[in-house]
Formats: structure tokens, sequence, C-alpha cells
């Protein structure tokens, strides 16, 4: 038996600010390195911060020259104020004057297939996702999933103190939630199972239980096309809740939670913002259109006739988004009352609307983000749309039950975490803002 004292071994908090010219010990990776006559400087890269470190050679243990870009390394130096512009850098008001580097590993390969010291990567997305593990490693790609994981923990953390519940839903599952063709098979050893499309079934279930739920968790579509809209595993940020006065109360919700996602991005990933060059809107208002109407401005305004279409074109949405910003001082635009016959079956009929759905998408920024809406609650009107559908209820016998037993009216909405947050940093490829991406040409790393 061993035991050990407790130690405050993690370095990257390190408030710079209380260290100025006090000796740290920092490990990290080589970003960048600038070699000179006499000595020269390297960036750093550590979990929080690219940092500028000062060589002197007179003074340096090894050789400037043999610390290599990428190699990992463990510097004691002095931290010295400094005024710094390079905006890949931070802190940009301190640096650390190194007196001793010790050399923890260097790249084997050399040099690196892709130069991740340049400002810009300028490699093409097929480049890009070929050498993940190293392009990752550059400013604006670390950027990009330091957002993301921003608004990951933001819709969670709004949810959390809203009253909701963070379930975990099963990814193998007996039947798809989504309908349509964009499903995987799987061989479940004597029968067939599917990855779960959505978690739709079971945070309705759970709204028995809970009464408000909420899920951030991978998803799979079978997308048979490559688009810059689409990825075959997404990671889907769900809801679900009571509704005390309608579905209206979804859009509510969904705009608040934005504007708290919104806010901490800027007081948390200023830098990374600024990196990007972008910007967060202010949210001061809601606006929503009936799905017709955006039909309608999209023939009188831009002559593009999709009046009698059951879904929005990807250029209406791209249209009508502009059209918002200009006429309507908003970038996030809400589309309510969808058809029926496009909506899931789960999807409550508008009783005053015929044929339309209590339903809605939120465009931002060109794209639909979300899908929204309120759902069937009655075990019988479950029955009946099911069979309009054409669907056989046998299989959905499981689900069913929780309508048996009695539930309250509900609703909820699915937002893409790639296509938010891809929207956020002005990408215009949705897989740029996924670690991995998945794709029908597209595997691994
Ligand atoms: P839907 O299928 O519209 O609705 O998906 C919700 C949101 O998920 C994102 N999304 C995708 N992102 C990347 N690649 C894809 N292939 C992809 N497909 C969808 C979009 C979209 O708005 N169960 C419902 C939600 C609900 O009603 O609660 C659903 O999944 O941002």
């Amino acid at each position: 038996m061993q035991e050990f004292t407790i130690v405050d071994s993690i370095s990257s908090y390190i408030n710079f600010d209380e260290k100025i010219d006090s000796e740290i010990t920092i490990t990290g990776m080589v970003q960048n390195s600038r070699v000179t006559g006499w000595g020269g400087f390297i960036i750093i890269r550590t979990p929080n911060n690219n940092i500028q470190c000062v060589l002197d050679r007179n003074t340096l243990n090894i050789e400037p020259e043999a610390i290599k870009v990428e190699a990992a390394i463990k510097i004691t130096g002095i931290v010295k104020s400094a005024t710094i512009k390079d905006i890949s850098i931070v802190p940009r008001n301190i640096e650390i004057h190194v007196k001793t580097v010790e050399i923890l590993s260097s790249p084997s390969e050399n040099p690196l297939p892709v130069d991740t010291t340049k400002k810009e990567l300028n490699i093409n997305l097929n480049t890009n996702f070929d050498k993940r593990p190293l392009t990752l490693r550059h400013p604006r790609q670390r950027a990009i999933f330091r957002i993301s994981s921003t608004i990951f923990n933001e819709f969670g953390n709004f949810l959390t103190t809203n009253g909701f519940t963070r379930i975990c839903s099963p990814k193998i599952v007996k039947t798809g939630a989504e309908g349509g063709a964009n499903i995987f098979k799987l061989d479940y050893f004597e029968t067939n199972a599917y990855l779960a499309q959505s978690p739709q079934f079971y945070k309705q279930i759970m709204i028995g239980t809970f009464g408000r739920v909420f899920e951030e968790a991978p998803v799979f579509r079978a997308e048979k096309h490559d688009t810059s809209r689409h990825l075959n595993e997404y990671i889907s940020l769900d809801l679900e809740m009571i509704l005390e006065n309608g579905f209206t109360d979804l859009i509510q919700v969904e705009t608040k939670l934005l504007k708290h996602i919104f806010s901490k991005l800027n007081e948390l990933c200023s830098n990374e913002l600024e990196l990007l060059g972008v910007t967060v809107p202010d949210i001061e208002k809601i606006v929503t259109i009936k799905f017709d109407d955006v039909h309608d401005i999209i023939f009188k305004e831009f002559n593009k006739d999709y009046r009698g279409e059951k879904d929005l074109a990807p250029e209406e949405e791209s249209l009508i988004c502009g059209y918002a910003k200009k006429n309507w001082d908003t970038e996030l635009l809400f589309v309510t009352h969808f058809p029926t016959v496009k909506r899931p079956f789960y999807t409550m009929d508008d009783p005053d609307d015929e044929g339309k759905t209590l339903s809605f998408d939120l465009l931002f920024r060109g794209m639909e983000i979300t899908t929204g809406g309120q759902r069937l609650n009655v075990y019988d009107d479950y029955l009946k749309k099911m069979k309009s559908f054409g669907l056989n209820t046998e299989l959905f016998d499981s689900y069913l039950q929780s309508f048996r037993y009695g539930m309250p009216p509900h609703g909820g909405l699915g937002l893409g975490l790639e296509r938010l947050t891809a929207l956020i940093c002005g990408l215009s490829n949705v897989k740029e803002a996924s670690l991995f991406p998945r794709d029908i040409n597209r595997l691994e790393p």
C-alpha cells in the first residue's frame, strides 16, 4: 500500500499576471520557432495557451536549433511583461525568458507533411482531414474546437440550471425515429439493429419521468451524398420539455439558450473569435415566419418559384436569411408550420391550419440549425397518425407504452452542434467543425 499527498500538479491554469519576474516550469509542444543569431523565439502550445518564449543562445542549456517544431518540451524560465501583436499568441502581455529546455520527444518525420506554423493552413479539405492529428494543432483549428466545446458545455449548463436532467439514450436501436432511408443497419447477433438517427423516442419517454430532459451525443445518418451541410455522424444537442403554453415555449427556450451560449462565447472564447475574425450575434428579439410565407417571399423578391414544395430548399434557406437580416434585422429566423407530410409521425398537427404542423426550423446565417416542435401525446392520436403514414404500430410498441400510460403535452428540439459551430466560425463546410468527420468517402482517421 502506498499513500500520497494530494498536490496541485496541473500547471495549465497559471495566472501569469501574478508570476511576473518569477520562475515557472511549463510542459508543452513547440507550435512555432524562429531561430536567430542571438537565440530566437519559440511559441509553446499548452492546454490553454500559446505562449511566446525568448531564447538566449548565450545562457540556454541547449542549441536553439535542436528544438524542432512539434517537439514536446519542458521549459523553465522567468515570466516577463511583453506587448505581443500576433493574435495566435495567448496571453499577449507576457513572455517567458527561457533558462533551460528539456526535450521530451521530437517528431520522427522531418519536414512535417503540413506546415502548421503558417497563419493559415492553406491546404484542401481532404489533406486537412487525412492529416487530422497534425492539422488540429493549428491555432485556427484549435479555435474552432474550443468554440465547439464551449457551445457543448453551455448548452448543458443552461439547461441544467433551468431544471433539465441530462440523459444518455442508447445508440443501438430496434427502429429508426426519423424515417427516411438514411439509417445505418447493423448485424446484432441473430437479428437486425440500427444506429440511432436521433434520441427522439427516448427523450420523449423520459418526459414521463422528469418533465425536462436533454442529451448531447453522437447520432448517425447514412447520408449517401457528400455535401457541405451533412455528416454521417454528428453531435445532436437535444432537449425535450413539458409545454405550458404550446409550441412557442420551445421558441422562447431556444432563443434564451442561444443568447446564453453567445454571451458565454464572448466571455470565454474572445481570443478564438478574434483569431477567426468572427462575431456572434446579439439576440434582441424573436422573428418567426410561416413556412408558406417563405415560399411566397422567395417568389416575390427573388423570382424563384418553390411554391407547392413541401420542404425548404437550401437555396431558399440562404435567400430568406439574407432577406431577414436586411429587412427584419435578425440573423435567427424561426420558420414555423411545416407541412404534415414532411414531418415525422410524432409531430402534432396544427388544429387551426390543416395539413400543417406545430413545428419549426431555426435558420441561422443561411442554414437550418434546428428542428423542433410539439409532439403528439395521446395514445390514440399516435395510432391514427401512424396508420395514415402507413407505419406498423407493432414495431413501435415499446415506445408507445409511454403514451398508453399517460403523457403531458410536450415538445422538443434538436440542434446540430457542427452546423452551429461552422456558421459561427464562418466555415463553408460543416465537416470542418467535426474533429474526425465521417462521410460517404471517409472512415478515418
Ligand atoms: P432533424 O433530423 O431535422 O431533427 O435534425 C436536427 C438538426 O440536426 C442537424 N442535422 C445534421 N447535421 C449534420 N449532418 C447531418 N446529416 C444532419 N442532419 C441533421 C441539423 C438539424 O436541424 N428529432 C428531430 C429533432 C426534434 O424534433 O427534436 C431531428 O433529429 O442542425
